[in-house]
């Protein structure tokens, strides 16, 4: 995995004191690139000036301890807009407090496909949802199966599109097919969708754009930076990194899994 690039995680407070008697903006943001978040003593005289960032986030799966670490780490404020590619759920130790977290920050997010499975399971007799999801569905709420079903296949932002795994380049949104928005990784040899991620050609490398699109879901293939298609799922879950994708920069900032709390796909068929 390469490209990845870690921000500056703290602002000492002394600096930040110092902004605060003295209400100016800082850095790159005083001279008017916008690319700094503004301080809160900036927005107060610059409101008007505010770079309001849209900030999307890779696949969490549970992993409540790195999403905290990402937050902080991007220095999210009130004038940014935070967007998560879904698969905020299942595998990892806090799906729960991940979907906490969404409700706390007032973010948005694409359905994954486990999101998709949890809500699914919710809906069948107890004795009918398979083991490995028990302990998933029992954790969450009412409220939290509320949050997941009402999330949509796809979000259309100003600065690009999100979702959740991908889309067959050429084909309306409308008519893509939801199953493949949600499982998709790649296209076979006549241009169709595949979740095969051992095979084909991966989707963004084929997608000309012009929209930008902003997608999760092949851990595997890691950090992928296509000219119109960025994918973000750096297999957190998997001891690997949670990463996000800073827009309008199109900056990635990521931090490192606590652990590996699950075993990856690959090492599952393995075995
Ligand atoms: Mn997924």
């Amino acid at each position: 995995m390469t490209g990845l690039s870690v921000l500056p995680s703290v602002v000492s407070l002394r600096e930040r004191a110092c902004e605060s008697a003295i209400c100016r903006p800082r850095g790159e943001w005083a001279r008017g690139i916008g690319r700094q978040r503004p301080t809160a003593a900036s927005r107060i005289g610059y409101a008007d000036r505010v770079a309001d960032r849209t900030i999307v986030v890779g696949d969490v799966h549970g992993c409540s301890s790195e999403l905290d670490a990402l937050y902080r780490l991007c220095e999210v404020g009130p004038g940014d807009e935070l967007v998560f590619v879904g698969d905020l759920v299942a595998k990892g130790p806090d799906s729960a407090g991940v979907l906490a977290r969404m409700r706390a920050w007032n973010a948005r997010s694409v359905r994954g496909n486990h999101d998709a499975a949890a809500v699914a399971c919710r809906l069948l007799p107890e004795h009918q949802v398979p083991v490995h999801r028990r302990a998933l569905v029992a954790s969450l709420s009412d409220q939290d199966l509320a949050l997941l079903a009402g999330l949509p296949l796809w979000l259309r932002l100003s600065r690009g599109l999100v979702v959740h795994a991908g889309i067959v380049p050429g084909l309306a949104l409308e008519r893509q097919d939801p199953y493949l928005l949600m499982n998709m990784r790649t296209l076979d040899e006549q241009g169709r969708g595949s979740r095969s991620a051992a095979t084909g050609q991966l989707w963004g490398a084929a997608y000309p754009g012009p929209e930008l699109i902003l997608f999760g879901h092949h851990a595997r293939a890691g950090l992928q930076l296509h000219p119109f298609a960025l994918g973000l799922d750096t297999g957190c879950v998997y001891g690997g990194r949670l990463t996000a994708c800073i827009l309008p920069e199109r900056r990635i900032v990521s931090v490192p899994a606590r652990r590996a709390y699950t075993a990856t796909s690959d090492a599952r068929s393995r075995r």
